[in-house]
């Protein structure tokens, strides 16, 4: 395996010295390491990976110099528009080194949503015409490749990407983690806002752990699924799923359970949620300051002011709260009127280490949603 330091020194004896992404699982490791080895000037985590593609760019055109985009191959989605008509070198043809966590990697085991991802992970950079190596977890090899990397983006002036297999990096632990004071857990909050629900209600929530804990909470209180559409996939979506689901089905209460990380990847889509100005939407978004569901590394959640952002926008009511007992009350409050409405919940980062996966299939979540929304 290499040891993540050995991997950003060897970057940085090129002089690639900033580093810009969205985390993943399988970049965690190397994700710590940028973060307690690298200043906030050249290290930047951004709200969704196109805008990394775009922040290394700008950096390459004020120094000359390579940047480092680092992300889930689920982010491939978000940079094909500025690979295509940004980067590319039929545009303005600018170098920048990718470096992408391969979920769902053929032949291993992974979650539904990573499945197709990883099916087309290196047939979407050949389709872009994106050179690429899958970076082998030898330090000796991995410097080789890195070499002949530096050496075609200098040539040639592209983007070059290197493909990064599980267990590739060595096990590095975090020595900057924020730790943040609040008490409440998401698990907790999720039970507390689910419970209050009607029963002719729908939630749609959103990927990574929200989801894993909303489906625990329904198989522990011995409920079926059919309520909730778990958005697996998708990062930064749910808010236009339950939009979507709103307005077609006006006489229910449509709620999304969104994160501070996912919210923010796509945050343009609240202002199409006000604007719209759905009478039955319910926004609660659980901000924990973190993408906590691929290893906490810090989002601007908890820096923010997310309520006065939503009112700004056109929210008819905004809330916040971090603990139970206002929680509560806030929900028995917000029954009484009407949407858009957005609830942030600020929670503790973390999760219960037993915490279980949906057993149910993304189409049978699909179909038992909408079988309930036909009654
Ligand atoms: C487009 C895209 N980029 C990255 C990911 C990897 N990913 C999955 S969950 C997650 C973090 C979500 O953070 P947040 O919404 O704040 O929820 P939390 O995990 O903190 O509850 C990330 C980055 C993804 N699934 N899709």
């Amino acid at each position: 395996m290499i040891q993540p330091s050995f991997f950003i020194d060897k970057l940085r004896s090129y002089d690639i010295d900033f580093f810009a992404g969205v985390p993943d699982s399988l970049l965690k490791n190397i994700c710590a390491c940028i973060s307690d080895n690298i200043d906030s000037a050249h290290s930047i985590i951004t709200a969704n990976e196109g805008g990394a593609i775009a922040l290394a760019a700008g950096y390459h055109l004020a120094t000359n110099k390579i940047g480092c985009v680092y992300m889930q191959n689920s982010g491939q989605g978000n940079i094909i528009n500025p690979l295509a008509s940004l980067t590319d070198r039929e545009v303005y043809n600018i170098p920048t080194l990718l470096l992408i966590g391969w979920r769902g990697k053929p032949g291993e085991h992974d979650e539904p949503q990573h499945i197709k991802q990883g099916k087309i992970t290196t047939g979407l950079l050949n389709t872009m015409g994106i050179n690429y190596d899958v970076l082998s977890k030898d330090e000796d090899k991995a410097a080789k490749q890195i070499d002949k990397a530096v050496k075609t983006m200098k040539a040639t002036n592209e983007v070059y990407a290197l493909i990064v297999e599980k267990d590739t990096f060595e096990s590095y632990t975090l020595k900057r983690d924020i730790v943040n004071s609040l008490s409440l857990t998401r698990e907790d909050a999720i039970k507390i806002v689910a419970a209050s629900a009607d029963e002719h209600d729908v939630i749609i929530s959103s990927t990574g752990m929200i989801s894993r804990e909303l489906f625990e909470y329904r198989e522990g209180s011995h409920q079926g699924h059919e309520k909730e559409f778990l958005t697996v996939g998708s990062m930064g979506h749910a808010s236009q799923m339950a939009l979507g689901v709103a307005l077609a089905k006006p006489n229910r209460i449509v709620w999304c359970f969104d994160g501070d990380g996912a919210a923010l990847m796509h945050m343009g889509s609240m202002a199409i949620v006000a604007d719209a100005s759905p009478k039955n939407y319910i926004h609660i978004i659980y901000n924990n300051g973190a993408h906590d569901s691929v290893g906490g590394q810090p989002t601007v959640g908890l820096k923010i002011d997310i309520c006065s952002v939503a009112k700004a926008l056109g929210y008819k009511h905004v809330y916040a709260t971090n603990n139970k007992v206002e929680l509560e009350n806030i929900l028995e409050e917000i029954k009484k009127k009407d949407g858009p409405i957005l609830l942030e919940v600020k929670v503790k980062k973390g999760n219960r280490k037993d915490l279980g996966r949906p057993t149910t299939t993304p189409i049978q979540n699909k179909e038992s949603l909408m079988s309930f929304l036909k009654d």
